[in-house]
């Protein structure tokens, strides 16, 4: 996903382009909005952390791009072209540390497993939408 920050910032097609030139094949694609609900549920994993309300307000405050990326390797690949959650930590050329501004509003999220993946993709797509 590309997240609200980074749409609001007008971010989409920069990161885009360098998904696209970073190897990964786009299979699906589109820009819609999560609801307060729809936050809690994709990010029930941290919903016992003292983030939780802050994270859940911020990914349902606007718009976001949601895609499935199609590549050899494509979960550890994508972590490491957008590099750490905490954007101070983040490498040069990765895609936070270009255009996150915190931990908490950190421009991209992608999967951190194979089976979340398939997960995560469900959860914005059904199947006539997979390329
Ligand atoms: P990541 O896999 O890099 O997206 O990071 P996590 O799954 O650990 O965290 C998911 C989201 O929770 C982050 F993108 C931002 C938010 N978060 C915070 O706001 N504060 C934290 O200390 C950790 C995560």
């Amino acid at each position: 996903m590309i997240k609200p920050d980074a749409v609001e910032k007008g971010h989409i097609g920069a990161i885009l382009s360098k998904i696209n030139t970073s190897g990964f094949r786009i299979v699906s694609m589109k820009m819609t909005q999560m609801s307060k609900r729809d936050a809690e549920l994709f990010y029930a994993v941290h919903k016992e952390r003292p983030f939780f309300g802050e994270l859940v307000a911020f990914m349902s405050r606007g718009p976001i791009v949601a895609a499935i990326l199609e590549k050899e390797n494509a979960v550890d690949d994508f972590r490491t072209l957008i590099g750490a959650t905490n954007p101070k930590e983040a490498a040069e050329g990765t895609l936070r540390k270009q255009f996150a501004t915190s931990v908490g509003e950190n421009a991209v999220h992608g999967s951190d497993s194979d089976e979340n993946a398939a997960l995560e993709g469900a959860f914005h797509f059904s199947g006539r939408e997979i390329f």
